[in-house]
């Protein structure tokens, strides 16, 4: 891995593969059991969208550094409960990522939940994203791993958790919805209604994780899975994940898939004779252009 240079990022790590077209991109506040306060969803936000923009990335691996002074271990941990206000999770440093000296802008940005948007980024990033899970994945960090296409885990130290009842939260979306999708209603009901913890062994029982993997090789091997990844056709596994979406995100997900749809559209002489007749100021001419069946 080398630093992607031109961040300075406080509350994460960003590094690119200088063998494997691939990004690991890492929550870096052990401390706390990687919890993300408003700055560090911020920096991922940022991470995770210079990586959906490069043309030479086929794949992101989200994890969480380790180990704590403690020895813990956490791929994340969810909302910091320390800096959660009255609407939301506030900006409490001057210095945080995203925080503002402008008063307005401060209002503005208090009480945030925008995980949700960083979800939202991962859902329609056109590669695969991977959780890289080597410790506690709890809360709001264990609807990351749900979210993300593939989790592979920790099979010693890798916790899977939901508290967020335990803290009056809630995440009604992908975090249980989509979860109920992965391991079946009775599965995903216990997991947020008993809040009881799952080993690496027992979520990939369960459908929720991919592979439980000795912790001192889970990173090679998610690189390796990176690297048989990013060897494939970009178009067809983007088209791929966007297809694994569709079904479950409406017309939102008919959007994205379409979009790609458009794009390969656009590369056709028939869509170029469309453009260029405008452009020329004449009728199109589509009879070269057969109606397949
Ligand atoms: O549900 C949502 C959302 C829903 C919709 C929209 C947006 C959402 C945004 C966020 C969330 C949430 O994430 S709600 C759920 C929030 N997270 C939690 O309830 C997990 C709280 N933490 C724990 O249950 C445990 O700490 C642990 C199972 C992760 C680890 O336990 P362990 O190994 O026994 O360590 P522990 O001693 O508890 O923690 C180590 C240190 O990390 C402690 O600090 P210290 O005593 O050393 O000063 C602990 O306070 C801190 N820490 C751990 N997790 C958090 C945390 N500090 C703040 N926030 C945390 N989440």
């Amino acid at each position: 891995w080398e630093a992607v240079g031109r961040f300075d990022f406080d509350d994460i790590t960003y590094h690119r593969g200088t063998d494997v077209p691939a990004v690991r991109i890492a929550f870096d506040r052990p401390e706390v059991r990687n919890a993300f306060r408003p700055g560090t969803v911020d920096e991922l936000y940022t991470a995770l969208d210079h990586a959906r923009k490069q043309a030479n990335i086929g794949c992101v691996l989200l994890t969480g550094n380790g180990p704590a002074e403690d020895g813990g271990w956490a791929f994340c941990s969810g909302g910091d409960q320390s800096v959660r206000g009255g609407s939301g999770y506030e900006y409490r440093d001057d210095d945080e990522a995203g925080a503002d000296d402008d008063p307005a802008v401060q209002q503005a940005k208090a009480g945030r939940l925008h995980i949700l948007e960083v979800q939202r980024l991962i859902r329609t990033m056109p590669k695969p994203v991977v959780a890289v899970v080597p410790g506690w994945a709890v809360g709001g960090g264990h609807s990351l791993h749900v979210i993300c296409d593939l989790t592979l885990a920790s099979d010693d130290h890798a916790k899977f958790l939901q508290t967020d009842p335990d803290v009056a939260s809630f995440d009604g979306g992908f975090g249980s919805a989509y979860l109920a999708k992965q391991i079946g209603q009775k599965k995903a009901r216990e997991v947020f209604f008993r809040g009881k913890t799952y080993s690496a062994e027992e979520a990939a029982d369960m459908g929720m994780v991919n592979e439980a993997i000795p912790h001192d090789e889970l990173e090679d091997v998610a690189l390796e899975w990176a690297d048989e990844m990013t060897d494939k056709s970009p178009t067809a596994m983007r088209m791929l994940k966007f297809a694994f979406n569709a079904t479950d995100d409406g017309m939102m997900g008919q959007q994205v898939f379409a979009g790609e749809a458009t794009r390969l559209a656009y590369m056709t002489d028939e869509a170029k004779e469309g453009r260029d007749a405008f452009l020329e100021g004449r009728e199109p001419d589509f009879d070269d252009f057969p109606w397949h069946y």
